[in-house]
C-alpha cells in the first residue's frame, strides 16, 4: 500500500508561499501550477484555513481539500468576475464594526452576514468602541436583533472595557473556528488583542488608517490556547456577494424573507410590488431601513447579472422566475 502523502492546514499566505502547518510544525510552501488551473473561477486557488495535501516530496501543496465552508465574496478585478475567498472550514463569523471612528457600514456589514448565512455558518456581529456613543450602539443593536443577529457590544479602552461581553465571545473563540473581519480600523485586532492573552497584534493609529493604510496586512489563523481558531483579517472596505440570484437573496436577509408568505406574490422581491408585506414591516421597524436598503442595493446588482443582455460574464444564476399571484 502507498504511503498516505502529509496534509497540513493553511496558516497565511504570502505573495509565493504559503505558511503552512504540519505535524504541529510551521513550514513555507510553494503551490503546484495545477491549482491555479483547476480553481480559475477563483482569485487565488487557496485560503487560510484550508486543508492541504503535500506531494510526495513534501516541498510543494499539490492538493486542496473539499471545503466544509467558506467566506467568499466578488473580486474587485477586472474582466471575468472571481470570487474571493476570504476564509476557509469556519465555523462562525464575527463582522466587526464600530459605532463611530470610522462609522458604522451598514452596507458592509449586510453583505458579510448575508454571505455567512449563505453558506449557513453562523455570525455575530461585534459592535466596537461603544464608549464613543452607546446611544447609537443600541440602535444598531436593536435593528440587528430584528434579523436574528447576535449582537455583542464591546470596548477595549483600559479602565472601561465591557469584561462580560469580551468573555462572551472568548468563549465563542474557543469553541469555534472564526473570522473576524471587517472595516480598517474597526477594532478587530484590538478585540483579539483585549480577549487572548500574549497574542498582542499590532493595533492601528487611526491617522493611518484615515489615509487607507491597514494595520492588518494579512489573514493569519491564530491557535488559541485553551481551545479554537481564530483569523484576523486585513481591513475590508467593501462586501460585494459572488453570484447571487435575485430569487435567493431575500433568504440572506432573514427579517425580510420572514414576511414573504403575507406579500401578494409568491415570488415577491419586495421591490415595489403591489401589497408587499415588507411595506408595513418597515413602517413598524421591524426590518430596518438600512437593512433594507441593503437588500435593495444587492438585489440590483442580482437583477443586473441577470438580464440577458448584461455583459456581465457571471454564471447563470438560480431562480429569477415570473411573477404569480398567491
Ligand atoms: N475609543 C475606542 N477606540 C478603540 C477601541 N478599540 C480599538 N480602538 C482604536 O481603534 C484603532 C484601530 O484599532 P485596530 O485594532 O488596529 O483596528 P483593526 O480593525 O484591526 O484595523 P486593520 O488591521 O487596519 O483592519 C486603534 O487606534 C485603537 O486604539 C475601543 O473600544 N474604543
Ligand atoms: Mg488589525
Ligand atoms: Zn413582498
Amino acid at each position: 500500500m502507498q504511503p498516505s502523502l502529509p496534509q497540513g492546514l493553511v496558516l497565511r499566505i504570502d505573495a509565493k508561499v504559503c505558511h503552512v502547518e504540519v505535524d504541529g510544525e510551521r513550514r513555507q510552501l510553494p503551490l503546484a501550477g495545477k491549482l491555479f488551473e483547476a480553481r480559475s473561477h477563483e482569485k487565488r486557488p487557496l485560503a487560510v484555513g484550508d486543508r492541504v495535501v503535500l506531494d510526495a516530496t513534501g516541498k510543494a501543496i499539490d492538493q486542496v481539500l473539499p471545503r466544509s465552508s467558506q467566506l467568499h465574496r466578488r473580486a474587485a478585478s477586472e474582466g471575468e468576475e472571481e470570487a474571493q475567498v476570504l476564509a476557509a472550514n469556519l465555523t462562525h463569523v464575527i463582522a466587526v464594526a464600530s459605532v463611530s471612528s470610522p462609522p458604522f457600514q451598514p452596507e458592509l456589514v449586510d453583505g458579510i452576514l448575508a454571505a455567512a448565512q449563505r453558506e449557513r455558518i453562523p455570525c455575530s456581529l461585534v459592535l466596537t468602541k461603544v464608549d464613543l456613543d452607546a446611544d447609537l450602539a443600541q440602535r444598531w443593536a436593536r435593528i440587528y436583533a430584528h434579523a436574528n443577529v447576535r449582537v455583542l457590544m464591546t470596548c477595549t479602552v483600559p479602565g472601561q472595557t465591557t469584561q462580560d461581553t469580551l468573555d462572551e465571545i472568548g468563549l465563542l473563540l474557543h469553541q469555534n473556528r472564526s473570522v473576524v473581519i471587517g472595516l480598517s480600523g474597526a477594532g478587530k485586532s484590538s478585540l483579539l488583542n483585549a480577549i487572548v492573552p500574549g497574542v498582542k497584534l499590532r493595533i492601528g493609529d487611526l491617522n493611518h488608517i484615515r489615509q487607507g493604510r491597514h494595520t492588518t496586512t494579512h489573514t493569519e489563523l491564530l491557535a488559541l490556547p485553551g481551545g479554537g481558531h481564530v483569523l484576523d483579517t486585513p481591513g475590508i472596505r467593501n462586501f460585494h456577494l459572488f453570484c447571487v440570484g435575485s430569487q435567493e437573496l431575500q433568504f440572506l436577509f432573514p427579517e425580510i424573507a420572514a414576511k414573504l408568505p403575507e406579500c401578494e406574490y409568491r415570488s415577491c422581491l419586495h421591490d415595489g410590488e403591489q401589497n408587499c408585506a415588507v411595506k408595513g414591516a418597515l413602517a413598524k421597524a421591524e426590518i430596518g431601513e438600512s437593512r433594507y436598503r441593503s437588500y435593495r442595493t444587492m438585489l440590483g446588482d442580482a437583477l443586473a447579472a441577470e438580464r440577458p443582455q448584461s455583459k456581465d460574464k457571471r454564471t447563470p444564476v438560480r431562480g429569477g422566475g415570473r411573477r404569480r399571484p398567491r
